[in-house]
């Protein structure tokens, strides 16, 4: 057994990942086909003036050939931005083997700590033992990861000046949504400076929301959404067998609910949120704490006063009022943030004279906080927050992250969601048991060993970024579809990163961004779940998935997810 890995991981480190049929003969040996010119999903006209240079490139589909293209070394180098998601080493692995395989004296670097690794020139050449101690594992921490937002100029030439010292012929960011944006805006700026590198993104996310006819579903989530699968089945299991505890499960996934809805489909459980429904309905707060209160009456009624509730992370961002509010604070954080932090240290002063520094942290910050910010939204929203217990206020305010997203794994939803169904139980009398149990899984499934699926698909989606830097295609995302036909049926290519692309306002300003993929009404894994969602909720149709399978029949260890299963008419 090696030094660094489990019994599971040593075993697993010689799993030889899947490709698809294209990519089998090693990158010289592909085709490009090219398709015809493309369009930024809305405001085109805006994002073509924006990206001028590499706006309206074709998708590309790779095909095998006996042909043996030109080769020659090339010098890449790599970024993983965001947050971590189950797959990210195997990508690394594939980028490794495919300009490895193109000519051995090819290198590798790995730019540490994400994006800020790149323009601090900071970085490892990944050679063949430390990639063979990471090959089928999770986690980012071969070169770690980092949020940093790529868009001042000085940053950018930074950038040129480290592609230039490592005479890279190209850039490859592994990220999600906000990451792939990163990496259009600075493929544009090498493009306009003439720059001899491109830049290739690679789509990443646990929470399923880049995705598109192209990008079947972002590497991770798989693996992500059957742990936390895995640990709602057991939860389940328990709340039937104590059948003392309603259990709310918070899940990650930032905005979109796709993490949410699939592991509702996985496990059954009697309450699932949707943000995109909630949103769609227009339900208040209140009426998305009645709808729950409802269930748990009926249950009651019927002694059964246990259940799991599902609820996702995002959730708070599709209720109007929040959405408004939190869109309020976004502009008054952004517009009066020195404002805002002068009082609050003025109070802090104020409070550490009358009550010593003991107390700072609580008296300083949420009431201050609320009052400064309320002369900055309106009086609607104000109340609003005012009427919020104070651990929310507090979520609400923190610091955005530097995309301008407010840090929604902070906020404690399934806490405020207990608290408000606990009143409402009080308003109406409730005479049955209430006693709850909140959990938050998020970061326990973001670093999860790669299922088979996930181990594959990231492994093929880095092989053919190296098609894609071998051909110089600059702006492109690697992308593998077909996915629930096996990967023998596995297409590989790519798509230009500006075709997913709109203006959408963050920091209180106009920017262009990778559009979300949120969960689809119509679509087929929410009718499915709606269709049978009034009777998990009444019973205890739990499923208990148990953990993810490495070793055996492959209808068991390569089985992918519902959504992507329901989506493409590949349930069996
Ligand atoms: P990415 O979009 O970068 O993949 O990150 C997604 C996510 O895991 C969300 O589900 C979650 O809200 C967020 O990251 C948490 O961020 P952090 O790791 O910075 O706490």
């Amino acid at each position: 057994m090696s030094e660094n890995l489990s019994i599971l991981g040593s075993v697993r480190a010689g799993y030889k990942p899947k490709l698809p049929p294209s990519l089998r003969k090693g990158a010289l040996k592909v085709l490009i086909s090219s398709g015809a010119a493309t369009q930024s999903v809305r405001d085109q006209e805006q994002i073509k003036a924006l990206f001028p240079n590499t706006y309206g490139e074709p998708i590309l589909t790779f095909n095998p050939t006996e042909d043996r293209q030109q080769g020659s070394k090339l010098n890449v180098g790599v970024v993983l931005s965001g947050g971590q998601a189950p797959g990210g080493h195997n990508v690394i692995a594939g980028i490794f083997d495919g300009i490895k395989g193109i000519i051995g004296s090819s290198v590798l670097y790995g730019f540490l700590g994400g994006p800020s690794g790149l323009v601090e020139g900071k970085y490892i050449e990944i050679d063949h033992s430390l990639m063979s101690r990471y090959r089928n594992t999770g986690g980012f921490d071969i070169i770690q990861s980092g949020r940093t937002k790529l868009e001042s100029t000085e940053q950018f030439d930074k950038c040129i000046e480290v592609a230039k010292k490592l005479d890279l012929d190209a850039i490859i960011i592994i990220g999600g949504d906000d990451s792939n944006t990163n990496a259009a805006v600075l493929a544009e700026y090498f493009a306009a400076k003439k720059v001899n590198c491109v830049v290739i993104g690679c789509p990443k996310t646990i929470d399923g929301d880049l995705k598109n006819e192209h990008i079947e579903v972002s590497f991770g989530f798989d693996t992500a959404v059957k742990t936390y699968s895995e640990l709602i089945g057991n939860i389940e299991r328990d709340a039937n067998s104590a059948q003392k505890y309603w259990h709310f499960i918070k899940l990650m996934g930032r905005s979109a609910s796709h993490i949410g809805l699939e592991a509702a489909l996985q496990t059954h459980p009697n309450i699932c949120l949707i943000s995109e429904e909630i949103k769609e309905k227009k339900m208040t707060l209140e009426q998305v704490v009645n709808s729950m209160t409802d269930i748990i009456i009926s249950r009651s009624a019927n002694k059964k006063n246990f259940g799991v509730a599902l609820i996702p992370e995002g959730l708070i961002e599709f209720i109007p009022e929040f959405k408004i509010l939190i869109s309020e604070l976004n502009d008054a954080l952004a517009h009066h943030e020195s404002e805002i932090k002068e009082l609050i240290q003025k109070d802090i002063e104020i409070h550490a004279k009358e009550h010593g520094d003991a107390e700072i942290k609580e008296a300083g910050k949420a009431a201050d906080m609320v009052e400064v910010a309320c002369k900055h939204i309106s009086e609607a929203s104000a109340h609003l927050l005012k009427n919020l217990p104070e651990d929310i206020q507090l979520q609400l305010m923190m610091d955005r992250d530097p995309h301008g997203n407010v840090q929604v794994s902070l906020v404690e939803t399934e806490k405020l969601l207990i608290e408000m169904v606990t009143k409402e139980l009080e308003l109406r009398n409730f005479k049955g048991k209430f006693a709850t149990q909140n959990h938050f899984f998020g970061y326990e499934g973001r670093c999860a060993a790669p299922s088979n699926f996930d181990a594959d698909y990231c492994y093929s989606l880095g092989y053919a970024a190296s098609v894609l830097v071998l051909r110089r295609k600059n702006g492109y995302m690697t992308s593998i579809r077909n996915l629930t036909a096996g990967f023998e049926n596995w297409i590989a290519g790519g798509i230009p990163i500006t075709m997913m692309m709109n203006v959408e306002r963050r920091h209180g300003k106009d920017k262009p961004v990778i559009q979300k993929a949120l969960v689809d009404l119509k679509g087929k894994p929410f009718k499915y779940f709606v269709e049978h969602r009034d009777e998990w909720a009444k019973g205890e149709e739990y499923l208990y998935p148990g953990p993810i399978q490495y070793f055996g029949p492959p209808e068991v260890c390569d089985v992918t997810n519902y959504t992507l299963m329901l989506e493409h008419d590949a349930l069996k």
